[in-house]
C-alpha cells in the first residue's frame, strides 16, 4: 500500500491520476495547503521543498521502503514500477522525457503564476496577468501544433499525457481560449473521458 501525500491541486491530482491508471492500493493523506500543513516537520522528511505531492513507497525497488517528491519524479517511478504508461522502446522513452520535461518546466511553472495572479493576489497586477495568460495561451498552442498528426503527445497515452492534463483541464478558469485549438480540445476530452482520471480527479473530502 502506498502512501501518499497530497491536496487537490493540479500536481496532486497528476499522481492520483497515475496510481489510479496503474491499479496501485494507496492510502491518501491529505496535506492541507491553507492550514500550512506542507511546513510540518514530518512532512519535511519526506518533501524537503514542502510541497505536494509526496509518496511512500514500502516495496521500493530493492524491497526496503523508498520516498519520493517532485511529480515528474513519481510519475517515472510509478511508471518503471508497473511498467504502464512507458514506452518500452528507447526512441519512445526520449520522447515522454521530453514532453515531460516541458510539463515540469514550462506548464506546470507558467500556468501556475497565472493561477495565482488570477486568483490569490490581494489587488490586481495587469502586467503578471497579461504575460502569463499569454505564456499559457502560446503553450497551449504548442500542444494542439503537437496533436496535429497524433492523439497523444507522444503517440501513445503516456505519463507526458498524464503530466499536462491536470493544468490545462482548467482552461476555462484560466482563460485559454480554445477557438484555434481543436486538436488540445480534443485531447483534453479523450483524457477526460478515462475512468481512472475521472476517479483521479474526484475532491479528496
Ligand atoms: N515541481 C513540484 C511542484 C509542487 C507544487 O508546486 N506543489 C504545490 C501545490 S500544486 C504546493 O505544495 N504548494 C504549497 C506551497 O507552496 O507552500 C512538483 O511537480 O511536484
Amino acid at each position: 500500500m502506498i502512501d501518499f501525500y497530497t491536496w487537490d491541486t493540479p500536481n496532486g491530482h497528476k499522481v492520483r491520476i497515475m496510481l489510479e491508471e496503474c491499479e496501485l492500493d494507496y492510502r491518501v493523506h491529505p496535506v492541507n495547503l491553507s492550514l500550512g500543513e506542507q511546513f510540518a516537520p514530518k512532512f519535511l522528511a519526506i518533501s524537503p521543498n514542502n510541497k505536494i505531492p509526496a509518496i511512500v513507497d514500502p516495496e521500493g525497488p530493492d524491497g526496503e521502503p523508498i520516498s519520493i517528491f517532485e511529480s515528474g519524479a513519481i510519475l517515472l517511478y510509478l511508471a518503471e514500477k508497473t511498467g504502464r504508461l512507458m514506452p518500452h522502446d528507447e526512441r519512445g522513452r526520449w520522447q515522454v522525457m521530453e514532453w515531460l520535461m516541458f510539463q515540469m518546466s514550462a506548464v506546470g511553472p507558467m500556468l501556475g503564476q497565472l493561477g495565482h495572479f488570477l486568483y490569490f493576489t490581494s489587488e490586481p497586477v495587469p502586467y503578471a496577468v497579461e504575460r502569463y495568460s499569454n505564456e499559457a495561451q502560446r503553450l497551449a498552442t504548442v500542444i494542439d501544433r503537437r496533436l496535429e498528426d497524433r492523439g497523444y503527445l507522444t503517440g501513445e497515452y503516456s505519463i507526458a499525457d498524464v503530466a499536462s492534463f491536470p493544468w490545462f483541464s482548467r482552461h476555462d478558469r484560466l482563460g485559454i481560449d480554445l477557438d484555434e485549438l481543436p486538436n488540445f480540445r480534443r485531447w483534453i476530452d479523450a483524457i477526460a473521458a478515462r475512468p481512472a482520471v475521472r476517479r483521479g480527479l474526484e475532491a479528496m473530502e
